[in-house]
């Protein structure tokens, strides 16, 4: 919870100065460096950290409404995603990932001056055409896709980002183990590690929670490589290898 707090704390640090710069450019950035956007949402993604495709399609439909598919996207937190942006609509769309307050703000410039995203966040594509937005979910929260052209986001335009508070399975980090004791009857196993870098501890002997599934899969002596993680409060093995 600390970790937490402290996270949240640094974030708001870190993004108060992007968010005075974004005021004075309009947000739309066309002289800054791309890789200076860092965002509450998340900061451009290196194309070679990848973890995740998600293909994204924009269309109108014959009763007027204009709409993403999918229409809401779940994301883990560490994640780096390609969104591959296809427009199969007859208008031109965008794709925007912000806070939802932060495209409230660019929706209400847009509806004065209709100008052109070239942020990284972004890809605004004419019909038929498709493009690309590579970007690393760093922090946890729920966030926002839309197209922000005057009048899509109220014609259906808009979903949103769930980043869940847990590391990508590209960050999980497995530590060594061998089994000293399992008591299957009350979902124990005792086991002795080497360092769980992702909790913060050294190497030592301990007690973990584990759930029937996994501990079927064990057996005393056997050495494992696994991954541990407070689950009510109690370490827990929640994935074995
Ligand atoms: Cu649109």
């Amino acid at each position: 919870m600390n970790d937490l707090l402290l996270t949240t704390a640094l974030i708001f640090a870190l993004s108060a100065p992007t968010f005075a710069a974004g005021n004075h450019s309009g947000g739309h950035g066309e002289s800054q460096p791309a890789m200076e956007t860092t965002l509450l949402v998340g900061m451009p993604g290196d194309p070679a950290k990848v973890t995740r495709t998600i293909t994204v399609t924009m269309r109108e439909t014959d009763d007027g409404k204009m709409l993403f598919d999918p229409q809401s996207l779940e994301i883990a937190r560490g994640e780096t995603v390609r969104f591959n942006v296809i427009n199969d609509g007859a208008l031109e769309h965008e794709f925007v990932i912000d806070t939802k307050m932060g495209n409230a703000e660019h929706k209400e410039i847009m509806a004065r001056m209709d100008m052109e995203h070239d942020d990284p966040n972004s890809v605004r594509l004419d019909q038929g055409m498709s493009g690309e937005v590579i970007w690393t979910f760093s922090n946890a929260g729920t966030f926002e896709f839309a197209c922000l052209i005057p009048g899509h986001y109220e014609a259906g335009m808009h979903g949103p980002i769930a980043v869940g508070d847990q590391m990508a399975q590209a960050e999980v980090e497995y530590a060594t183990g061998t089994i000293k004791k399992i008591d299957a009857k009350a979902g124990k196993v005792t086991i002795i590690h080497g360092p769980l870098t992702s909790l913060d501890m050294p190497a030592m002997t301990m007690v973990f929670r584990a759930d029937k599934a996994t501990i079927a899969n064990m057996s005393e002596g056997q050495e494992i490589e696994f991954v541990a993680d407070r689950v009510n409060g109690k370490l827990t093995v929640t994935q074995l290898k």
